[in-house]
């Protein structure tokens, strides 16, 4: 046991002790250690910056809080703790965080590179930074249809960590779904037809010349001539849980390949109504310094758009992911 290991003392009750830290707790490692031979304690060496990163499933399929933490001093530890329950829990909630951009930039990169948006507005100082704005004359925001960032990519982005600046005074709340929890749910004859599918996704209807979207935005989107579109498998393997998950969604994919739009329709449109049951679903209320990480082959979200009159600023940042392979 070094000086600078953490000791987790399991017997009547589990107690965690830094050796680092001066005062009080010196003492209290000190009596523990006295104890060690009376067999009143278990010590069990355990990862010291680990301790204090709490994790709280917000619900069945979908989410969990994350507490006691600040990330503007993540270690490596709590990094790879975060990634692992990223990958378990699909969204990842803090409270109360004062990420400056530069330590949101800081943070994302635990867990990839930055695959910067083309479409979004960037803030001027970071360009890594999207910029997810609604301002009080607006009547439309980015987000109000169930989707998941960047499937139109040939190796869609692992994640999106979105970070509140301006909220408004009630709504702006984001919904989120767990597609591994879709999937599961249907019949084992569907499934096996989905298996055998793979589908297209296109931004070309949302970031295109022709699409309403960036008018009715004020024009927040840019680059609308690097529009494109990717297929991948319709039921994927998660790159870090393993799952199964259904990876198409209503604001990108637009048909199934080999199949015309027209005969795709019904069947993607079961899929969503199957998928966007409520159950599947978490809500997440924000406040100025509420950060929500999602990722995005797991899961889709939904931005409400009930806040008319009011600001809403977030900053969202892309994390780099792979091609998808199929389950
Ligand atoms: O503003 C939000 O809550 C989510 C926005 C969104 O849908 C996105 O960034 O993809």
């Amino acid at each position: 046991m070094s000086g600078s290991a953490t000791f987790s003392f399991t017997a009547v009750e589990t107690l965690y002790v830094d050796t680092c830290v001066e005062g009080p707790d010196r003492t209290t490692v000190r009596r523990l250690l006295a104890s060690w031979n009376s067999k009143a304690f278990r010590p069990v060496v355990v990862p010291s910056r680990v301790v204090g990163v709490k994790i709280t499933p917000v619900s069945v399929h979908v989410g969990a809080e994350v507490s006691d933490v600040d990330l503007r001093a993540l270690t490596a530890e709590q990094a790879a703790e975060l990634a692992a329950a990223w990958g378990e829990y699909g969204v990842l909630f803090f409270r109360d965080q004062e990420l400056e951009p530069d330590d949101h930039i800081v943070f994302a990169e635990h867990f990839g590179s930055i695959d910067v948006n083309k479409f979004f507005q960037k803030v001027e100082s970071h360009p890594q930074i999207a910029q997810v704005l609604k301002e009080p004359d607006q009547k439309r925001n980015i987000g109000s249809a169930w989707h998941t960032d960047h499937s139109y990519d040939a190796e869609p982005a692992r994640g999106s960590i979105l970070v509140a600046r301006e909220v408004p005074p009630t709504g702006g709340d984001t919904l989120f779904l767990s597609v591994a929890a879709a999937y599961d749910a249907l019949s084992d004859g569907l499934k096996t037809t989905l298996l055998s599918l793979r589908a297209r996704h296109s931004n070309e209807h949302v970031f295109g010349k022709t699409s309403e979207h960036p008018k009715q935005l004020n024009g927040r989107f840019e680059n609308p001539e690097l529009t494109g579109g990717a297929e991948h498998p319709v039921v994927i393997k998660h790159p870090v849980s393993g799952r199964p998950c259904l990876y198409v969604n209503r604001g990108f994919t637009t048909n199934f390949v080999g199949w015309t739009e027209e005969e795709s329709a019904p069947l993607l449109e079961y899929l969503y109504e199957h998928t966007a049951q409520p159950e599947f679903t978490y809500r997440f209320s924000w406040e100025e310094g509420s950060i929500a990480m999602w990722d995005n082959r797991s899961t889709w979200h939904f931005a409400e758009n009930d806040y008319h009159g009011h600001r809403r600023l977030m900053h969202r940042i892309t994390v780099a992911g792979e091609a998808l392979a199929s389950a």
